[in-house]
């Protein structure tokens, strides 16, 4: 491996350009004719045009992308998150074209894709998953027979989606044909696959998930658990780690789980493995994502590893850098995304143009920005402007931390989120750790 081509834009692209910076890997970015002045063009040793702005014409047009790696003379992809780094056609393109994609095999994706088969293949592996359908439910005949056995409230979910794009909560057994419906249309046209499958509805879990690494020797390790159940429509708003008051059996079984899970489907390089876990500590596998996540770097600062680093290693056939017995959690990190966001306007997005930015700084202080003063927040792309973490002691310390970060942050000329995420952390059940996945929809945080 000597060049990496960068799919992506924004905070991740300057992320993994840096990391391959680090390694003397050579780096070519990719742009849309939005992006020509965008940081992470700048950051990288060549770039390369895509083409116009709406990303299926850019940062999804895979021939397009191989493309760019031909002029440049990449012989790797790190395709970052979201854009096309879970589509298994695109990480086997890759390979075909004889380029290593920094992710895992092409299958693995396209398995855990299908979270019906993800489902099956953990709980074959000895992973707890959510009481549901055994497949995709075929019409509403089978769907009241499923219904039958695990009784109500329950969630139908996309077998396509994923991220909760999709889910539909049902409450009796008469409403059971109607969501199934509308689940199975909604279903078709965002994910272009009609298949739901259903699972017992949990009240008020916690997210709860475990990151996950593997080599080509054989080597699977986790790297600990991230508390995720800050959100907000299935956008992650507040990330931290270690997840407060997890007892310690429960970690376990999480933890060995989530290796379990991985091994058994032969993964390699990064993953992550989702879990609501319940107020007696009882853990469900939800569903695994099969690339780098926008809050790996809280993994990060309690393990003092760069996965971004350890990704580029893995696919380029060496071990990882430590082994499970040297990976340890820490102290704590909390990390906030800000998005160009209004949080008074029910979080619609605030494209513009950003005239002032002012950036924290200090000991125990992350920024990961894609941004900077001048730049157009287009509507294009994610609004996700950049990702603030704290470091600290102790949870507390973290987010005191990260409390003074966001009073230092100044985003001129859009909306962001940051006001919003400065209420959430002074919240009573915030600060001591009683988060669960229903608080910024039922309001705590207004
Ligand atoms: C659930 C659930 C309750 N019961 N599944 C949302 C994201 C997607 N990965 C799965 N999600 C959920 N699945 C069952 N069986 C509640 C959620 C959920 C949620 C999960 C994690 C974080 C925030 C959430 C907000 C609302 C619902």
């Amino acid at each position: 491996m000597r060049a990496v081509l960068v799919a992506n834009r924004g905070e991740i692209a300057r992320r993994v350009i840096r990391a391959c910076r680090r390694v003397g890997l050579s780096t070519v970015a990719v742009f849309s004719e939005a992006d020509r002045d965008a940081p992470h063009v700048r950051d990288a040793e060549r770039a390369e045009l895509l083409g116009p702005p709406p990303a299926r014409e850019s940062y999804l047009d895979v021939d397009r992308i191989l493309e760019a790696a031909r002029r440049s003379g990449a012989d790797a992809v790190h395709p970052g998150y979201g854009f096309l780094s879970e589509n298994w056609r695109f990480a086997e393109a890759c390979v075909r074209a004889g380029l290593t994609f920094i992710g895992p095999p092409a299958e693995a994706i396209r398995a855990m894709g299908d979270k019906t088969e993800a489902r099956r293949l953990m709980a074959s592996a000895g992973v707890p998953t959510v009481p549901g359908s055994p497949g995709p439910v075929a019409d509403t005949a089978a769907a009241e027979a499923v219904a039958a056995g695990i009784g109500f409230p329950l969630i139908l979910k996309a077998a396509g989606g994923g991220g909760g794009i999709g889910m539909a909560r049902v409450e009796r057994a008469a409403d059971l044909a109607a969501a199934f419906a509308t689940a199975t249309r909604r279903a078709q046209s965002a994910f272009g696959n009609a298949a739901v499958y259903l699972e017992r509805y949990l009240e008020r879990p916690r997210h709860v998930e475990i990151q996950v690494f593997a080599d080509t020797h054989g080597t699977v390790v986790h790297m600990h658990e991230r508390e995720c159940s800050i959100q907000r429509r299935h956008q992650k708003l507040i990330e931290e780690s270690p997840a407060p008051h997890l007892d310690p059996a429960t970690k376990r079984g999480l933890t060995e789980a989530a290796v379990a899970g991985a091994r058994s489907i032969g993964y390699v390089n990064a993953g992550t493995m989702e879990f609501l876990v319940d107020a007696t500590g009882r853990f469900y596998f939800l569903e695994m994502n099969t690339r780098i996540q926008v809050e790996h770097p809280v993994t990060e600062e309690v393990t003092g590893l760069d996965l971004v680093v350890e990704q580029l290693r893995v696919a380029a056939g060496e071990r990882l850098s430590v082994t499970q017995d040297a990976i340890v959690q820490r102290g704590a990190a909390v990390e906030c995304r800000i998005y160009a966001e209004d949080p008074d306007k029910s979080f619609l997005p605030s494209p513009g143009t950003i005239t002032r930015l002012v950036t924290p700084a200090g000991e125990g202080i992350r920024v990961e920005s894609g941004v900077e003063t001048g730049s157009v927040i287009s509507v294009h792309y994610d609004p996700m402007l950049f990702k603030l973490v704290a470091r600290g002691d102790d949870r507390d310390a973290a987010l005191a931390r990260m409390r003074r970060a966001l009073d230092e942050t100044i985003v001129e000329g859009v909306r962001t989120t940051g006001s919003f995420l400065r209420k959430a952390l002074d919240h009573h059940d915030v600060r001591r750790g009683a988060v669960h996945t229903q608080m910024v929809d039922q309001g705590a945080f207004r």
